[in-house]
């Protein structure tokens, strides 16, 4: 072989192994029982804890589910959301404003001490909010599914990056199929993801520039059923900063597909589940799970749960695990 033909073909594998690397959708090394033989009952544990929680609070599952999401985002599935602020570390992801609002902190550090308690220094943070969060859906009679293990957790935390990576309420489709696909999530995974929305409750000032200002003439959303505008007006404020309004109403702890009938009635709380309609793949996809009650939703669901859980995660040898979650060791 030439010289330069051995240095392109060097070049060729460097770069194939530089996109395998740079790959936000490649498995990188998680799988299922993956604590099989080092912490067989770690998942028991983390539901029984989930569970105990839940039946006394039930309103944590919403926040224990969006943890997760804002974990993923923001320098993948490694448990950055969960530190602490500290004097080396005083605006970790926590501060950051779209965060204010997350809950269930003491879920996580519970669950990671009952873990602790049987089989030390095992199992990371990062897959604990994976399986708690799982286990939250479920807790709200929506589906099941296996959530691939192995995740080792980050050591840096930084808020400004929460801003930059988590979508605001006001996205609009292009800027919410961008900032997927940057997490290598597909269309339909921001599609199926969105539904996640079909529990909990979000404060009116994140969508009540719709109701009062839109495009500050003192007008309202045009995309926004105007019989569902005079509900949230009941209930919200202008400028209203404290109230909490279910986002699908009369069933916001049950996860279900109503999500999608909402939505295809334009009764979708924020800009960005109206903006599910203005592009022909995720509106077919509202459209279909609005009139067939969900037929393949939940299915969907834990299949667009596990590809976000693969973001951007630590394995091997690659960061830690976490003797407290609010720490870094
Ligand atoms: C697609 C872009 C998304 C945007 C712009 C968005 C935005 C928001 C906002 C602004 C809130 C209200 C927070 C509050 O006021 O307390 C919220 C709540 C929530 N989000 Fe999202 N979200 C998105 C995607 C997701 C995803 C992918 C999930 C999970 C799969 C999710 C799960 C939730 C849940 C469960 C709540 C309710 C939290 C509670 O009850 O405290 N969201 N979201
Ligand atoms: C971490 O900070 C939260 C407030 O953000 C506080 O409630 C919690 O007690 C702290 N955790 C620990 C272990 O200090
Ligand atoms: C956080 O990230 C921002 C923007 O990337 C950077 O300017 C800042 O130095 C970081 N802060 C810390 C404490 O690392
Ligand atoms: C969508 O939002 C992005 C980011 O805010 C903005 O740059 C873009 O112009 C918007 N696109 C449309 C079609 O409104
Ligand atoms: C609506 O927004 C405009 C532009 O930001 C502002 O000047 C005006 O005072 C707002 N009106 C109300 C009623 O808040
Ligand atoms: C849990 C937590 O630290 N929440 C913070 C999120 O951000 C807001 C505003 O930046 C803070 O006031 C909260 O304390």
């Amino acid at each position: 072989m030439s010289t330069l033909k051995l240095f392109s073909s060097l070049l060729l594998l460097q770069l194939g192994a530089s996109l395998f690397l740079l790959d936000p959708t490649s498995a990188q090394g998680l799988k299922v029982g993956f604590y099989e033989k080092t912490c067989p009952s770690v998942e028991a544990i983390v539901k029984q804890t989930t569970d105990s929680f839940l039946s006394r609070a039930p309103s944590l599952a919403a926040p224990l589910l969006r943890m997760h999401f804002h974990d993923c985002f923001v320098r993948g599935c490694d448990g950055s959301v969960l530190l602490n602020s500290s004097s080396a570390n005083p605006q970790p992801e926590k501060t950051a404003f779209p965060n204010q609002s997350l809950r269930g902190f003491q879920v996580i550090d519970a669950a990671k001490s009952a873990v602790e308690k049987t089989c030390p220094g095992v199992v990371s943070c990062a897959d604990i909010i994976a399986l708690v969060a799982r286990d939250a859906v479920s807790f709200d009679k929506g589906p099941f599914w296996e959530v691939p293990t192995g995740r080792r957790d980050g050591r840096v935390s930084n808020s400004s990056e929460a801003l930059q990576f988590l979508p605001p309420p006001t996205a609009n489709i292009s800027d919410l199929k961008s900032r997927f696909s940057a997490k290598g999530l597909s269309v339909k995974d921001l599609v199926v993801l969105s539904a996640g929305h079909t529990i909990g409750t979000s404060h009116c000032f994140n969508f009540n520039n719709r109701l009062y200002n839109f495009t500050g003439k003192g007008d309202t959303d045009p995309s926004l059923d105007p019989n569902y505008i005079a509900k949230l007006k009941n209930k919200c404020r202008s400028g209203d900063t404290t109230t909490l309004v279910e986002m699908d109403p009369g069933s916001f702890r049950t996860f279900d597909s109503d999500y999608y009938t909402l939505v295809s009635k334009r009764r979708g709380l924020f800009q960005s589940d109206a903006a599910l309609l203005t592009d022909s793949e995720t509106k077919a996809y509202v459209n279909l799970q609005a009139s067939t009650h969900g037929s393949t939703f939940f299915k969907d669901f834990g299949v667009s749960m596990v590809n976000m859980g693969n973001i951007g995660v630590l394995t091997g040898a690659a960061g830690e695990i976490r003797k407290h979650c609010a720490f870094i060791n």
